[in-house]
Order: C-alpha cells, then structure tokens, then sequence
C-alpha cells in the first residue's frame, strides 16, 4: 500500500517481534470494514444490533478486569526522568523497550496484524498529522474508522516523510499485571499491551492527540489541549468560537453540545459543537489563535447520558457507531444503561454478558461503559468541523467542581494571569467515586494525566506561547457546582449554562464591564441574564462572591502543589501566587 520506507519498517519490525500469522492493510474501503466485522460477528467480538433500531451499530465487551484508563501503568519513557517530571510515571527507554518487548515477543502468534494509517485532522489539512496504528484487534479497527480518518488517503498524503506516529498495539492476554501504556515522545512511539479498552487502545486519542502531540506542540510551538471547542451563533448569525477544559465528572460533553434555553432559542441563539475532548491550538497569520478538533468521532460516556441531559450526544449513537459494556436488551437487541430512561430492559444481559434485572440492585452497565459516535451523526455539529484552518478562539475556559471557593465565573487579568487560573485548576471529588469526599484534586489544564513531559515546563510553554500570541483570547474561569449550606446546587447548570458563556462574550468584545477581585474580574451581578430563571440577583451576588480566607486556604494548597516542581516552575507562576498572596492580605 506504500513505498515509504519508514513506514515498511515500522511494519516488519512489528511483524518480527509480535510474529502474527499474516499482515492486513486497513484501506479504510467500506468492503473491508464491512468484512471485518462480519469476522468479529463470527468470533462475539462484536455484536450487531437491531439493524431498523440502531442502523450500523455494534455491541462489544472489554474485558472484566480492563474497564478504563490505567493511570498507573501509563508511563513517559524520555531518556531524562526529570522530563517526565512529578506528575509522570517514568520509566527509561532502553529498559521499557526490553521489558514490554519481552512481552509483545510472539504476542499475534496466529493472529491478524492490522496496519490501520491515520490522520488526526482532517487528511492533509497543515494542522494535522498521521499516525500508523498496528494492532491484532478488529474492534481497535472499526473504532479507529469512527474516531480518525483512516486509510488508503492518509498514507498518500504522508509520502515519504517520515513525520508520523508509531503506535503498537498487542491485546496479548490481556493480563492485566502485564497491561503497560509507553509513550517514547522523543521517538513518536506509542506502545499499549494487555488491554482492548478504548482510552488505551484508541491510540490516537489521549495517547497521541494529547501525550504526544503536546510534546510536539511544545517543540514545534502550538499547543494539544484537554479542551471542547464550541461555537455560540447570536441571533445576527455572528459565531465566536470557545475552547474550555475541565477535569471528568464536570459536564464537559454536556457544554460542548449544549442546547440553548427556550428564551435563548426564541431569540435566535445556537450552540455549535467542534469538539468534545480535545483542542489542537496554533497561532494563525492573522495572529489569533485557532483550534482544530482533530478527532473524527466521539467517545462519551454512556451512563447518565439521556434525551434530557444530552439529547445530541444520544442522537450521535443512533447510528453506526460502537457500545461498549451497556446493557443488551435482549428483546429488541438495542441497548440500555442506568440514567438512559426510567424504563429498564426485563430481557436483559448486563455488561459482563449475565443475565440481568434492574431488581437485582447491581448495575447493569458498567458505570464508564462508552460509545464511540462519529462526530457527522451530532445535531448539533459545526459547519466547521472539518475546516482544514480550525476556528478561531475568542475564549479560553477553564472550570472544576468547586463547592464554595470559585466564584460562577471569573476573568483572568491577562494571558499569564489566566495559565495561573489554568495551573490552579481543580475539582473536589464526589460522592460518586469511593474515597473521602470534597478531597481536592490538582488537575491543571485538566491535563493532568496527559501531559507528555514535565508539567512545570508545560506551564512554561502556555507562558511561552503567550507572547506569540497577538490578538490574545481572553481566558475565564467558570464553577456551575457551587452549593447552598444543605449541598444543593445552585446554579441550574446544563442550557443555562449559555447565560454565562453569553457574558463571557461580551467581555471578549468589551460590550461589560466587571468587578475586580483579588483573582480577576467578576461580573456585575445584573449582568448576568436571569430572565426565564427561578432565581435572583442576590443569588448571582451570592455565586460570585469571593471569600477571602477560603482563598487564602487555596493559596496554601497552590504552594504546595507547585512545590513539586522545584526551580522548574515558571517565575511569573511564582510572581502570580504572590500577587494574589499579597491581594488577599
Ligand atoms: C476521556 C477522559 O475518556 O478524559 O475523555 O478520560
Ligand atoms: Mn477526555
């Protein structure tokens, strides 16, 4: 399928230490997909559902023991361990090569090798790049085909160059002592061994898209961020474009398809989703910055989701798309989990394949069983979704799950002072998860676990790239879980969400004014619109307050969060916790 000889000798390399018993090149033809998952169909590696209900769509099971991400096994392997810095697992390249290729030696005996070409961005576009996965597992195949652009058209676009990720995938026995996700940023080399969950399978998603390709962003000066892309359209037909982060468990799929209130919706407002998970952000001539998607599908979590919370997410999976670990409602062979409807399946099997009532009490979906949707299925896709440019960023968002100390929202002073918001960023854990909750959890830029190199230095690149930057996006900072003194919530959240997104805009075009704080600028009350809403201006007083002392507990909790990173940590990170250290006096 190709001449480039880097790409023959990635391949056969591959082929002498796995030893598969024949080699398949994905030409991403929809003949050989089609064929591909009859053969998965044969083996119960895929199974298709109701062909009228849920057209083009499968049903497929990870193992029990390899439900999510393992943080724990997933290292950085640069030659310096000080590159992976605090946050990193490390490990030695020279070791890891021996130690996991020990154990992708003879991993396909009598397997199929799969050599599935890639693009993250669209084929061709200056924003992207290409990466070649090779795996023994068809459900990374046809998942790659909803998540990425493969195929044929990707190795044509490559050439001859050499400029492409190599990303090795054996599911082996999957072992889940054995289970390791590699990086080799200085090599562009992925490996992942003993697993087939998607987050660390799918390996252009948080493996390339973010590990990878923030350290080649950092080397190649743009930037690979944890961040959704959305378009607000105003009733003149005018669209700004806004990339927000936030840690999981905050409703960042919810914000990237979000369905503007009726009063909103009367006037003319739309929302419009570029991405939900992941920003490539490059300075453009005109000296903004814009944002590409580089992703070609999504992969959301499937609990929780429903007509009322996210009716476009759903919308996306009701064809050709690909569940993982939800119910199988064995009556209609369609699909279920637990917050889909009030209406469980009587004639059920439950993620693990049993058989499965919701009297049982236990859960029938695995509570991070998944979806992969492509991205063309949403409602609400933007008309810019694949343009080869990206969008251009009126606003960076940052936000987390904060009872009390963030205010509902808040600007950053200027660039350097909103990569200190970003670096600050946390959420409180939740009920939902075991351990203590309320426990704070330092998540900067939301890229805490997909940071390719040292974090301290990543906050030095976001410095870095500012001064690049002519036209600057102003960068905010939102909180939609602040609570009452019973723990409710007060803020309604979801649509409403749009009422701040709306101010945030607004201070994007200079059209308000704001309240300085010791951590920015606040809103004036008023200016958020309440219109249509169950609450009062003294309840947006109230969730805009900013309470010294509890900031000044935070500030502790910064210092020692930058503690960790020695001399490394950018100065004017330092000047900046002193500066509000100073302003809270
Ligand atoms: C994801 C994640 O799956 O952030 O997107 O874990
Ligand atoms: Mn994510």
């Amino acid at each position: 399928m190709t001449n480039n000889q880097q790409v023959l000798k990635f391949v056969n390399d591959s082929v002498a230490l796995c030893k598969p018993r024949n080699v398949v090149w994905i030409t991403g033809e929809e003949a050989q997909l089609e064929e591909l998952r009859r053969e998965a169909m044969a083996t119960g590696e895929l199974v298709k559902l109701n062909e009228d209900l849920l057209p083009g769509c499968y049903l497929h099971h990870s193992a029990i023991n390899d439900v999510a991400r393992v943080e724990g096994r997933t290292f950085i392997c640069c030659k310096n361990e000080e590159d992976a810095g605090p946050i990193n697992n490390w490990m030695d390249p020279k070791e890891a090569y021996e130690k996991v290729g020990a154990i992708f030696d003879g991993a396909m005996k009598g397997k199929t090798m799969y050599v599935i070409p890639y693009s993250m961005g669209a084929v061709g576009s200056k924003f992207s790049k290409i990466g070649i996965e090779i795996t023994d597992s068809i459900y990374v195949v046809v998942s790659m085909n909803i998540m990425t652009r493969i195929g044929t058209k990707v190795l044509e676009t490559l050439g001859d160059s050499n400029d492409f990720v190599r990303g090795l995938h054996a599911k082996a026995e999957l072992d889940a002592d054995k289970r390791y996700i590699l990086h080799f940023p200085e090599d562009n080399t992925i490996w992942s061994v003993n697993s087939g969950y998607g987050g660390n399978v799918l390996l252009g998603k948080k493996c390339f898209a973010l590990r990878i390709a923030s350290f080649q962003g950092k080397n190649e000066g743009w930037m690979a961020e944890h961040m959704l892309i959305l378009g607000v359209e105003n009733p003149q037909g005018e669209v700004k474009y806004i990339a927000a982060a936030f840690p999981s468990a905050c409703g960042k799929t919810n914000l990237a398809m979000l369905i503007p209130p009726e009063l909103y919706k009367k006037k003319g407002y739309k929302v419009w989703c570029v991405g939900d998970d992941i920003a490539w952000i490059r300075v453009g001539e005109d000296g903004r910055l814009w944002a590409i998607n580089p992703e070609n599908g999504f992969f959301g979590v499937a609990p929780g989701t429903n007509m009322k919370s996210n009716p476009n997410a759903l919308m996306s999976t009701k064809k050709n798309a690909i569940f993982t670990n939800v119910v199988h409602n064995l009556a209609n062979n369609t699909v279920w989990w637990e917050g889909m409807d009030k209406n469980p399946p009587e004639d059920a099997l439950d993620w693990k394949g049993n058989r499965w009532t919701a009297a049982s009490g236990d859960k029938g979906a695995h509570p991070n069983s998944r979806f992969t949707a492509p991205a063309i299925n949403c409602p609400c896709i933007s008309s810019e979704f694949e343009a080869p440019n990206g969008v251009p960023l009126s606003a960076i968002v940052f936000g987390g799950r904060r009872a009390k100390t963030a205010p509902l929202v808040y600007q950053a002073r200027d660039w350097d002072n909103g990569v200190f918001v970003g670096s600050i960023m946390a959420s409180e854990t939740t009920a939902a998860a075991t351990g203590a909750v309320g426990v704070v959890r330092r998540d900067p830029m939301a890229m805490r676990p997909f940071v390719g190199y040292n974090m301290a230095d990543y906050f030095a690149h976001w410095i870095n790239m500012g001064k690049k930057i002519k036209n600057q996006p102003k960068i905010f900072n939102v909180n939609w879980f602040r609570t009452d003194d019973e723990g409710n919530f007060i803020w309604p959240g979801f649509g409403d969400n749009l009422r701040v997104l709306e101010w945030i805009l607004a201070r994007c075009e200079d059209k308000v004014d704001a309240v300085e704080t010791p951590i920015g600028y606040v809103p004036n009350a008023e200016d958020i619109n309440i219109e249509g809403l169950d609450i009062t201006v003294d309840t947006i007083k109230e969730l805009l307050t900013v309470d010294k002392d509890m900031w000044k507990e935070e500030t502790a909790g910064i210092e020692e969060f930058y503690a960790q990173f020695g001399d490394r940590l950018p100065k004017e990170l330092s000047a900046q916790l002193d500066a509000l250290k100073a302003a809270l006096k």
